[in-house]
């Protein structure tokens, strides 16, 4: 087992629907540690720096409305294997699809406004929480 960190992002819907306490509590109810976290608003540029795979696609401007829409939440976590561990609580990209016990599939019926980013590989946590944390 390897102690990760890994990024979480809380997006503007889940701040709107006051989600915060309830996906926090998830993380730490598996025994994850918040090691830093921070209000941040996300502007044009920074969306596109964090997204920037997916510049071009379809759904990329109304991805970039969504994220600007309001506050949001920044937190690292660590624990063992987190990168992983944290994938699979949140559950896949469509809350439609996503299982009933994971924080997508008990709070979203969309894949776009699915409450919360997670860092999809150890390379992706370090790239991600550099952009979010500078000083860390
Ligand atoms: P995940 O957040 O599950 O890693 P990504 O990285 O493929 O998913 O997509 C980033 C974000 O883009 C998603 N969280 C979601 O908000 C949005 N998104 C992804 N696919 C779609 C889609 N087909 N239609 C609308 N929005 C999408």
């Amino acid at each position: 087992m390897t102690t990760q960190q890994t990024l979480v992002l809380l997006k503007p819907d889940a701040v709107k629907r006051q989600l915060i306490g309830q996906i926090l509590s998830r993380f730490e109810q598996k025994g994850l540690k918040i090691i830093n976290l921070r209000w941040f608003r996300f502007t044009q540029e920074l969306a596109r720096q964090h997204y920037a795979e997916h510049i071009g696609k379809p759904f990329y401007s109304g991805l970039e409305e969504y994220v600007m829409s309001g506050a949001a939440v920044a937190v690292i976590l660590e624990g063992p294997e987190a990168v992983a561990v944290v994938r699979r609580l949140i559950g896949p990209t469509n809350g439609v699809e996503a299982s009933p016990g994971t924080i997508r599939g008990d709070f979203s019926l969309s894949n776009q406004q699915n409450l919360v980013h997670a860092s999809d590989s150890s390379a992706s946590a370090e790239r991600e929480i550099k952009i979010f944390f500078p000083a860390v």
